[in-house]
């Protein structure tokens, strides 16, 4: 939740609890999720539901290992998809240019950094919500603001995101074809969560 770290002194004491970010801040892993959802609507968690969760965990063991994956290429990764980014669109890095000086491109990958990671934790919860909430909410509005090229920011996650999906499909190669699926399917699911965010 990089962007919402307040330090102490900060806070004003006239409003202790006041929000930073009007958002719910809830996060939900694909058990507490089934949980809540249920309790909404006063009922037991549905067969088809404990189903879904049966597949998670029957699926653990290769979601960590993809997760591992993200985490030791992700330097490759987000290199790859902000050059190429930068490659298609070089006016990016000339003087007017939203990745110039350097000091912005660092910014850049650093931003392209965040989003993986944050895909990182969604992934391993099987839920998108810490996504959402803690990178994706308000981003669009942020990038508007700052003048960052959101059809450039679109482009680097989708490079990102063919990117990650090759490393999966290395990584998984001798895994069930069913279960490198699913996998492969909730990540670009990720990521085109993010792509339709700055939308
Ligand atoms: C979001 N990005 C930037 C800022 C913030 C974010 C809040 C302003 C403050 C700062 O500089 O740190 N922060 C970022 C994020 C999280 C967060 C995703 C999630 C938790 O906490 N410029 C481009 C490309 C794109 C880019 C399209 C893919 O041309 C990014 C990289 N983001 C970019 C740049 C800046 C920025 C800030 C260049 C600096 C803009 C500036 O200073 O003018």
């Amino acid at each position: 939740m990089d962007r919402r770290v307040r330090e102490p002194d900060a806070i004003d004491p006239q409003f202790p609890l006041a929000p930073l970010y009007p958002i719910s801040n809830i996060v939900f892993d694909s058990f507490s999720r089934a949980v809540a959802e249920a309790e909404a609507q006063t009922t037991y968690v549905e067969p088809e539901r404990l189903d879904r969760l049966r597949q998670f965990v029957a699926a653990r063991r290769e979601r960590l290992d993809a997760v591992s994956t993200i985490r030791q290429k992700a330097k490759s990764i987000v290199t790859r998809s902000v050059s190429s980014m930068v490659a298609e669109n070089p006016h990016l890095i000339q003087e007017g240019g939203n990745c110039y000086p350097m000091s912005r491109m660092a910014t850049c990958l650093r931003d392209g950094e965040f989003i993986l990671r944050y895909i990182s934790y969604a992934l391993l919860a099987g839920d998108a919500s810490v996504l959402d909430e803690c990178c994706l909410y308000g981003l669009k509005e942020t990038y508007d603001t700052l003048g960052v090229p959101r059809p450039s920011a679109i482009r680097a996650i989708a490079v990102m995101k063919n990117a990650t999906l090759d490393a999966l499909e290395t990584a998984l190669s001798d895994v069930d074809v069913s279960i490198a699926a699913a996998l492969s399917a909730e990540v670009s699911h990720y990521f085109d969560r993010a792509a339709i965010a700055l939308s």
